[in-house]
């Protein structure tokens, strides 16, 4: 099949032929290489769930380091043979563990588990497309991230084992192969599998932009998606713009690593030789790093953003509160995200002048954030709450944004960051607004969309126990973390029994360790809900969640092409809820405004995409055209 065969399933054609074509299709060709948005969105999220598996034990595991630096368990040497001689994880190990751990969450989790997920099952879907832009390239694009997971994960298995030094892999650790064990076959191995997975990543970011651009179906106007499609749209602008600055970076580090070139480098003794390179900065590294690395943050909270909003609105039975200033705050959100990167390279010795300009635009970021904020909470104020496991987390993500956010605005003045940087402040700070946030958005649209994904519905109760356990849990691991870093621990380091002033917290370190495991196990019962509600749970119906948007109009059963027949029309926006006056609690956008006049009336708190004056005066002609009658 080639890109040009979606091209078979636009217009009346399913009227006439059916689906019997498409049920010959080979497991490969149905399963593996598949070119439909919703099995790749399948496969992004369960490769995105195993290596999200894989990272939480890495973190278990120097966690217990942190928590027992002077006991010896056998079984580590057991499991992991030379990495943990005599019964503990060696010091190198445990920097390559944190590294991995931090790479994988951030990149192949909450990147591409996250948006290459819900943007390919939600894209199509709900603007009313029959497929992307050009599924081969969707394709592609799961194919690379699979292969960069692979080429991430191999690197265990390499002499001295994978890249350590931190997710930000700054130079020179980086580029001097011999400088420690991280930095030989395990920091290539890094190096090579992020140009894969940032090719996959462009190639699924052009795709979403041009299926939003060119295939929404005939009346989706801009101002008519849902913000979930929004979020996901500029996310992918945000990547397309921001990830190549980090191959460029990337590659001129292999260079450095391995034909001689000193982009990084300058002045360097290693074992007391004084090395060849010369008029290259390390900071050059930073610059180009962070300047994908903070927009990287928002490619990571962008998407949990959109859907949340949308859950909350589904679930509180109410229109999102401030539809427009929602877009116009993402829109903020991604524009500014690309003027601040400085505020990670406060203590560089960068000109104080530059310090300050990079504190004014990182504060003013805060302001699009603190609009979609009071949006969340209004569009719960008297809403008719339904709570489901969706909807938890959807509020639970709000949580984590708001009280993981207001450490950065600590963080964000260079003379308070110049104590706080490099400090468990900065880990408490990230963990909660997009480790925890983040996630939460991805596990809310999990539970929301699981039905539409699988035909069948979660187990609510072990829904619930997942939420309570999970937020419960997430607090009390990184709360504490604040008052480690105000108390001036470093972050990265392997044990802090050596400095007196830090005994003190090992009681903390223990308790955390002992809550990031209880985190750990829940997520054992999410597993067990998931996929034993692919094959044996409840027979979902079409439309569980009385939504509007457009994906709940398809068949339960998938259908290559969406849509049996014709792409529906759309008419409204999509939060048509509880309007005043109604008969029904939910309109959806494929209900033009003549079937539903009594409810034509907007909510007064309410902006009217539409046009109230249009939308009035169109009404009155209807009603009056029903008197002649
Ligand atoms: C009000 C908005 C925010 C402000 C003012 C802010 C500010 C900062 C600053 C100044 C730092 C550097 C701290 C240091 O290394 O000394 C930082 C670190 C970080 N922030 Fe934020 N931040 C904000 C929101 C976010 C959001 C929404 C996310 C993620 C979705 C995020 C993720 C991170 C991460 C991952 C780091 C640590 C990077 C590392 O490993 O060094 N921040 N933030
Ligand atoms: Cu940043």
């Amino acid at each position: 099949m080639s890109t040009l065969a979606v091209h078979d399933h636009a217009g009346t054609h399913h009227d006439e032929h059916g689906h019997e074509h498409h049920h010959d299709q080979s497991f490969l060709s149905k399963y593996v290489f598949s070119m439909d948005h919703k099995m790749i969105a399948k496969q992004f999220l369960i490769t995105g769930i195993t290596m999200a598996v894989i990272a939480m034990i890495l973190s278990i595991l120097f966690r217990i380091q942190l928590a027992y630096p002077d006991k010896t368990f056998p079984l580590l040497t057991t499991l992991l043979g030379r990495f943990a001689p005599n019964g503990r994880i060696s010091p190198d190990f445990y920097l390559a563990l944190v590294t991995i751990h931090g790479t994988i969450m951030v990149f192949f989790v909450l990147t591409a588990g996250l948006s290459g997920t819900f943007a390919n099952l939600l894209i199509p879907l709900q603007v009313g497309a029959r497929d992307m832009a050009s599924p081969f390239m969707n394709m592609l694009s799961y194919w690379f991230f699979f292969l960069a997971s692979v080429i991430m994960l191999s690197s265990f298995f390499v002499q001295k084992g994978p890249a350590s030094g931190g997710w930000t892999i700054y130079p020179p650790l980086s580029a001097l192969p011999k400088a420690m064990p991280g930095s030989g076959e395990g920091m290539t191995l890094w190096l090579i599998s992020m140009v894969l997975f940032v090719a996959s990543s462009l190639m699924g970011g052009i795709n979403y932009v041009s299926t939003v651009l060119n295939m929404r179906t005939k009346g989706m106007d801009l101002w008519k998606m849902p913000l979930t499609i929004w979020a996901l749209f500029l996310t992918a602008i945000l990547g397309i713009l921001a990830f190549p600055v980090l191959v460029a970076g990337v590659v001129l580090l292999i260079f450095d690593r391995s034909v001689g070139t000193s982009f990084y480098l300058s002045d360097i003794v290693l074992n007391g030789v004084q090395q060849p390179f010369e008029g290259g900065s390390p900071i050059l590294f930073q610059h180009l790093f962070w300047f994908l690395g903070h927009p990287e943050v928002y490619i990571v909270i962008m998407p949990a953003m959109g859907i949340s909003s949308e859950i909350m609105s589904v679930n509180s039975r109410k229109p999102i509160f401030g539809y427009h200033a929602m877009v116009y705050s993402l829109i903020g959100i991604t524009v500014l995200s690309f003027i601040v990167w400085g505020h990670h390279m406060f203590v560089t010795g960068m000109n104080p002048f530059l310090g300050g300009v990079f504190m004014i635009t990182t504060l003013i970021i805060a302001v699009p954030s603190a609009v979609k904020t009071f949006n969340w909470l209004a569009t719960l104020w008297r809403g008719n709450i339904r709570f489901t496991p969706a909807m938890l987390f959807a509020i639970g993500m709000v949580s984590f944004f708001i009280s993981g956010g207001l450490t950065g605005i600590f963080l964000g003045n260079a003379a308070l960051d110049i104590n706080l940087h490099d400090t468990y402040f900065v880990v408490a700070h990230f963990h909660l607004v997009m480790g925890s946030a983040a996630i939460f958005g991805m596990l809310a649209g999990v539970y929301h969309w699981f039905p539409k994904m699988f035909g069948r519905m979660m187990d609510e109760k072990l829904g619930y126990l997942h939420f309570w356990l999970t937020f419960i849990c997430a607090y009390l691991v990184f709360f504490p973390m604040h008052f480690m870093g105000l108390d001036g621990v470093p972050r990265r380091y392997y044990a802090f029994t050596e400095f007196a002033s830090m005994q003190k917290w090992l009681t903390i370190n223990t308790f955390v360790t002992w809550a990031a495991i209880i985190a750990a196990l829940t997520q054992f019962g999410f597993l067990y809900n998931f996929f034993v509600s692919i094959f044996k749970g409840r027979k979902a119906t079409q439309n569980p969640w009385e939504s509007n948007t457009l994906e709940w109009t398809t068949p339960v059963e998938h259908l290559h092409g969406n849509w049996p027949g014709e792409i529906p029309t759309v008419y409204r926006w999509p939060y048509d809820y509880s309007k005043p006056g109604a008969e029904e609690d939910y309109i959806p956008q494929t209900v033009p405004y003549s079937q539903t006049m009594s409810s034509n009336v907007p909510h007064d708190f309410e902006d009217n995409p539409v046009g109230l004056e249009e939308l009035n005066k169109f009404t009155s002609t209807l009603k009056a055209n029903e008197q002649v009658k």
